[in-house]
């Protein structure tokens, strides 16, 4: 029986790697905004991987507020968290209360059951770089990043990469720091009415193939935080979709990579 658990497991695993090294999307990080990019992204047929360093899924929406494990969404997101069968209650005119375990989990199951594969434990330390296009990402376990190890990366190509990072913005720092010609501003603190409003408009793409979406745009553009609310998180995730199919079906990417 073991050796069948290993096997089964180390060939499922392999041939899961071996079918994504080249894709459509690479979504770094898979928090709520991470999350939702990636389930509209696949609803649409686009192919699409997302890593995630940690071992847990989800970023900072279990949490909740100040480890309070419910959640603020508005009005105007519900209509996605419907889509994906997530409870929500009634607070106050235009403001939900949700569990932010139930909201998590059932992001991540349609998510996955959409057919957007979630690596976990996997760091995303840097791009791949052609002329001026992002065409993919470089990888590398989180252990080794713990452990310090020097242990050389291995890249997966892709059309284009989503930095779905959250307030470190990790990708577009990246950039910033190897390639040039962006500058990522940096969040400012806390103003909750101004960092949802800004968020929306803050998802774009900031370098040819590289989207910012979550709280890694409005780090990006240096907007402020906005603590446990999370309209402009699946909102912004669902936008940067958006662009994405929206960029594909016009021919817009890179078809040569
Ligand atoms: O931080 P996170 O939840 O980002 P988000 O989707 O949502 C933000 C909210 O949770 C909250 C908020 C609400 O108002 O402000 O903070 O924008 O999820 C980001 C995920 O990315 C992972 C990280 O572990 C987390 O799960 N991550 C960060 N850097 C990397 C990464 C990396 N280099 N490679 C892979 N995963």
């Amino acid at each position: 029986m073991e050796k069948i658990i290993t096997e089964g497991i180390i060939k499922s695993y392999m041939k899961d790697l071996l079918e994504n090294l080249e894709v459509d999307v690479v979504i770094a990080g898979a928090g709520p905004s991470g999350l939702v990019c990636g389930y509209y992204l696949a609803k649409n047929g686009i192919k699409t991987i997302i890593f995630e360093r940690h071992l847990k899924i989800g970023g900072g929406m279990p949490g909740g507020g100040m480890f309070f494990n419910n959640i603020i969404v508005q009005e105007e997101a519900i209509e996605i968290l419907k889509e994906f069968k997530i409870g929500y209650k009634k607070f106050k005119e235009n403001y939900y209360i949700l569990d932010a375990i139930e909201t998590i989990s059932g992001l991540a199951y349609k998510t996955i059951r959409q057919k957007a594969k979630i690596f976990n434990l996997i760091n995303v330390e840097d791009v791949v770089i052609r002329e001026n296009k992002i065409d993919g990402v470089v990888i590398n376990w989180t252990s080794a990043k713990i452990a310090n190890l020097h242990v050389d990366p291995l890249a997966i190509i892709s059309k284009y990469v989503v930095d779905a990072t959250g307030h470190d913005c990790e990708i577009c720092k990246i950039v910033e720091k190897k390639v040039g010609d962006i500058i990522v501003k940096g969040e400012k603190s806390m103003w909750a009415e101004k960092g949802e409003k800004e968020i929306i408009e803050n998802t774009k793409q900031v370098y040819p193939g590289l989207i910012v979406c979550g709280m890694a745009a409005n780090a990006f553009f240096g907007s402020p935080r906005m603590g446990a609310i999370f309209g402009g998180m699946v909102l912004s995730g669902k936008k940067a979709a958006e662009i994405i199919v929206n960029s594909i079906k016009k021919g817009e990417c890179n078809e040569d990579n």
